[in-house]
C-alpha cells in the first residue's frame, strides 16, 4: 500500500469511521482527528466519525462521536496508531465493510482481512498522516494541523528521540503552514496545577535506583490509595518521565497497580539503549525505548527490573548499543 492507495480506497466511501487503540494518547488522538479533519476539507460529502474511550489528560484536544451500528456498518473503517486487534478501542469496526490499518509500531498486524499501511521510521502515526498529506498535496484545517502537530510532539518527545529525522520537521513546517497552533498544544502539555506538581514531588520521593543505573518506582495499591481522584494513566504514563533525564540513570520504569483487573502495568523507558525485546519477553511491547507490559504481580515486576539490571550492564560493557 502506498499513499495514493490509502486515499483512493478513502475516495470510495461515503462515511468513514476512524478508530484507534484504548487509553488514547495524543498520537492515537491526534492521529484520529487529524485524518478526519483533512477527509472533511478535500472532500465535502463524506461523512467522518471517529469513535473510541476517552482519557481527561488529553480531553482538551476534543471529543468523541456517538456513532450509531448503521452508520459503522455501511462505513470504511481505519485504525490508527495500533496494529493489535485486542488493543483497539470499540472493536465495532469488525462490522464496517473494509477496515484500513495505518501504524507506526513494529508488531505484526492481526486484524483479520484489513489493508494495512505500516512505516515503522515515523515517530509517530501523526507523522505518517501529515507525510501523506505533504505528498499528495492535501490541505487540512487549522485544528486538524493542530491535532496532528500534537501527535507528533508527544510521539517524538518533543523532536528529541532517535526516530525523529528530517521528514518529521518537514511534515511539522507543513502543518505550521495550515496553522498548527504550538502554544495552545503546549499550554496543555506542559502547564500543570500546584496539585500535580505537589503530587510529581512525592512519586519523586518514592523511586528507586539501584547501581547498575535502573530506576524503578513502584506505584502499589497503598501509595494510589493517597491519590483516589487521579486518573490511572496520568500516574502510570504520568509519573515515569520523573526518573528520566537523570546522568545516573539508563532506565526506568513505573509499575502501577491496576485495581480494576488485578495487575500491575509497566511503562519503561531508556536512554541510549533499546529495551523493548525485554518488554515482549514479559508479553508487552511498544517503541525500542518507550514500552510497556502488564504483568501478573510485583514478583513478576522484580524479574523486570532484574533483567533490565543486566542489559544496564550490558550496555555499560558495550555489549549491546
Ligand atoms: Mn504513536
Amino acid at each position: 500500500m502506498n499513499y495514493n492507495d490509502i486515499w483512493s480506497l478513502i475516495n470510495r466511501y461515503d462515511s468513514i469511521v476512524i478508530f484507534r487503540h484504548k487509553r488514547p494518547d495524543l498520537d492515537a488522538l491526534g492521529s484520529q482527528i487529524g485524518l478526519s479533519q483533512a477527509i472533511s476539507k478535500n472532500f465535502n460529502n463524506k461523512e467522518v466519525y471517529i469513535v473510541g474511550d476517552m482519557s481527561q489528560r488529553y480531553s482538551f484536544i476534543g471529543k468523541m462521536d456517538d456513532v450509531s451500528d448503521d452508520i459503522i456498518s455501511s462505513s470504511l473503517a481505519i485504525i490508527c496508531d495500533v496494529s493489535v486487534a485486542e488493543m483497539v478501542s470499540d472493536e465495532r469496526y469488525k462490522q464496517a465493510k473494509e477496515v484500513l490499518v495505518i501504524d507506526h509500531h513494529k508488531n505484526e498486524c492481526n486484524i483479520p482481512n484489513a489493508f494495512v499501511y505500516s512505516d515503522t521510521t515515523k515517530v509517530a502515526c501523526a507523522e505518517i498522516i501529515s507525510d501523506m498529506l505533504l505528498n499528495l498535496n492535501l490541505e487540512i484545517t487549522a485544528y486538524g494541523a493542530t491535532a496532528l502537530y500534537g501527535g507528533i510532539v508527544t510521539d517524538s518527545g518533543r523532536f528529541q528521540y532517535p526516530n525523529t529525522t528530517k521528514t518529521t520537521f518537514l511534515v511539522a513546517s507543513y502543518l505550521l503552514s495550515f496553522g498548527a497552533d504550538i502554544d495552545f498544544i503546549y499550554e496543555h502539555l506542559y502547564v500543570e496545577t500546584l496539585e500535580q506538581r505537589l503530587m510529581k514531588n512525592y512519586f519523586s520521593s518514592l523511586f528507586q535506583i539501584t547501581e547498575e543505573g535502573v530506576a524503578y518506582l513502584k506505584s502499589t495499591k497503598e501509595v494510589l490509595a493517597k491519590y483516589p481522584n487521579v486518573p490511572f494513566f496520568d500516574i502510570s504514563r504520568g509519573m515515569v518521565n520523573l526518573m528520566a533525564g537523570v546522568e545516573e540513570i539508563i532506565i526506568w520504569c513505573n509499575f502501577t497497580y491496576d485495581s480494576e483487573n488485578d495487575k500491575v502495568i509497566g511503562e519503561f523507558r531508556s536512554r541510549g539503549v533499546e529495551i523493548v525485546d525485554i518488554a515482549k519477553e514479559f508479553g508487552g511491547g511498544g517503541h525500542p525505548c518507550a514500552c510497556g507490559a502488564t504483568l501478573a504481580n510485583y514478583e513478576e515486576a522484580d524479574l523486570v527490573i532484574e533483567a533490565f539490571k543486566r542489559r544496564a550492564i550490558e550496555y555499560k560493557m558495550r555489549l549491546v548499543k
